[in-house]
C-alpha cells in the first residue's frame, strides 16, 4: 500500500501524463509545490515499488500497476470534490479540504459517498432540499 504521500505523487503523475503526454521531474515538483531533489528521491522508490519506471534521462512512465492506481487516486479526488460541492462548501476551500482527507478514508467509504453523489445526482430537487435546511441552519446561526 502507498504511503499518503506516495499517492500525492502519483496522483499528480498520473494527471500530468493524463495531460501533457509526460511527466518530468520538473512537472512534479511545480505541482506538489516542492523541491526537484525531493521528486528524485521519490521517483527512485516508487520505482523500486513497481509503481513506475525512471530512467534519468529519459522520463518516466508508469507501469500497469501504477496506472491502476492512480486512475483510482484521481477519481478519488475528483469524487470528493464533487461531494464537497453537493454539501455546499465553499468552492475555494474544496481544493485543499479534499487534499486533507482525501488519504485517510477507506476505499469503502469512497465507496459509499460514491452511493451519496449518485443519490444528489439522480435527482437534483434534493440538492435544493439540502440548500433550504442549510439556509434555515445559516439564518439560526446568525
Ligand atoms: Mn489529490
Amino acid at each position: 500500500m502507498p504511503t499518503p504521500s506516495m499517492e500525492d505523487y502519483i496522483e499528480q503523475i498520473y494527471l500530468l501524463i493524463e495531460e501533457k503526454g509526460y511527466a518530468r521531474v520538473s512537472d512534479i515538483a511545480e505541482a506538489l509545490n516542492v523541491h526537484p531533489s525531493s521528486v528524485t528521491k521519490m521517483v527512485q522508490k516508487l520505482d523500486k515499488d513497481e509503481y513506475l519506471i525512471y530512467e534519468k534521462y529519459r522520463g518516466l512512465i508508469l507501469t500497469t500497476k501504477g496506472k491502476k492506481i492512480g486512475k483510482r487516486l484521481v477519481y478519488r479526488h475528483e469524487l470528493l470534490e464533487q461531494f464537497m460541492r453537493i454539501i455546499g462548501l465553499n468552492e475555494a476551500k474544496i481544493y485543499d479540504d479534499v487534499e486533507g482527507i482525501e488519504h485517510h478514508l477507506s476505499w469503502e467509504a469512497i465507496d459509499r459517498i460514491g452511493d451519496l453523489v449518485q443519490f444528489f445526482e439522480e435527482d437534483k430537487t434534493r440538492i435544493e432540499v439540502l440548500r433550504a435546511i442549510q439556509k434555515v441552519n445559516e439564518e439560526q446561526n446568525q
